[in-house]
Formats: C-alpha cells, sequence, structure tokens
C-alpha cells in the first residue's frame, strides 16, 4: 500500500513536472533563461535572483528526487529529446566538481554563473532591460551565422 502511494505520487509529480524541466532543457534562449529568474519583476536580473531560480530548477530537475541532478532523473526522455541529453552535459560540464556523474544541489550553488556573466557586460552583478536586448542580439546573431 505504502509502495502505492509513493509510486502514485511520484506518477502525479512526473507529469507536473516533466513537461517545465524538459521544455527548459531544450531551452536555447539564453535572455529568456534570464528574464525567467527576474523574481520580482523589475526587469533587472541580479545574481542572486539567477542562483535562486537556478536553485530552484534543482527540484525540477531532480525528479527522481535522490538529491543530485543525473541521467536517472530523465531515463526515456532522453530518447526522444536528445537536445535534453545534451543540456544535461553541458551542465555537468559546468557544475559537476567531483566528476562523479551527477550534481548536487551544492554543486550547483557554487558552480559558476557562465550565461549570467556573459550576459552582465558591466559586471555589476545585475543584467539590465539593455543588457538583456544585447544579449538577445547576440544570439540571433549566433543563429544566423548557424543558419547560413
Ligand atoms: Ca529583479
Ligand atoms: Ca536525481
Ligand atoms: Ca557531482
Amino acid at each position: 500500500m505504502k509502495t502505492l502511494l509513493f509510486l502514485s505520487i511520484s506518477i502525479a509529480g512526473i507529469t507536473a513536472v516533466a513537461a517545465p524541466a524538459v521544455a527548459q532543457l531544450g531551452q536555447r534562449d539564453p535572455a529568456a533563461r534570464l528574464t525567467q529568474a527576474d523574481a520580482n519583476g523589475d526587469g533587472v536580473v541580479t545574481r542572486a535572483e539567477f542562483k535562486a531560480s537556478r536553485s530552484a530548477r534543482f527540484d525540477e530537475m531532480d525528479r527522481n528526487g535522490d538529491g543530485f541532478i543525473s541521467r536517472d532523473d530523465f531515463g526515456r526522455i532522453l530518447k526522444f529529446r536528445p537536445q535534453a541529453g545534451q543540456r544535461l552535459d553541458e551542465m555537468l560540464a559546468e557544475a559537476d566538481a567531483n566528476h562523479d556523474g551527477r550534481i548536487s544541489r551544492a554543486e550547483l550553488d557554487q558552480s559558476p554563473m557562465p550565461l549570467f556573466d556573459r550576459a552582465d557586460t558591466n559586471r555589476d552583478g545585475k543584467v539590465d532591460a539593455q543588457e538583456l536586448t544585447a544579449l538577445r542580439e547576440r544570439a540571433s546573431q549566433m543563429r544566423d551565422q548557424r543558419a547560413r
């Protein structure tokens, strides 16, 4: 009975959580990832806001709740969405400090934030609307170049 309850909870959890986590994994628009982090909606994303949103994503991505983000959390999704696996590999490269193939919350919290740093061109610890626009332009230029 206990197992059954756990099972139905985890199934409910998976359906509730899989969609946004996967959408974010496939998310290639860096500016969108930053604006999602603007918790107080003032149009400026601070380092702390970005870090908090990343930390919140940890719970979404740790689907099996073992305290680590790893391939185990994605299972079959990786077959259907290879880009999710790619994104996971990128995250591992950035955050897996002890190279055990999984990311703990501490590792994620301490890992560098290359996206934020790239966007924060004047290095004041905040990404403002201007910097976001510039980031979007750079991203779309990169897309154009790849399309050619
Ligand atoms: Ca803000
Ligand atoms: Ca996990
Ligand atoms: Ca690790």
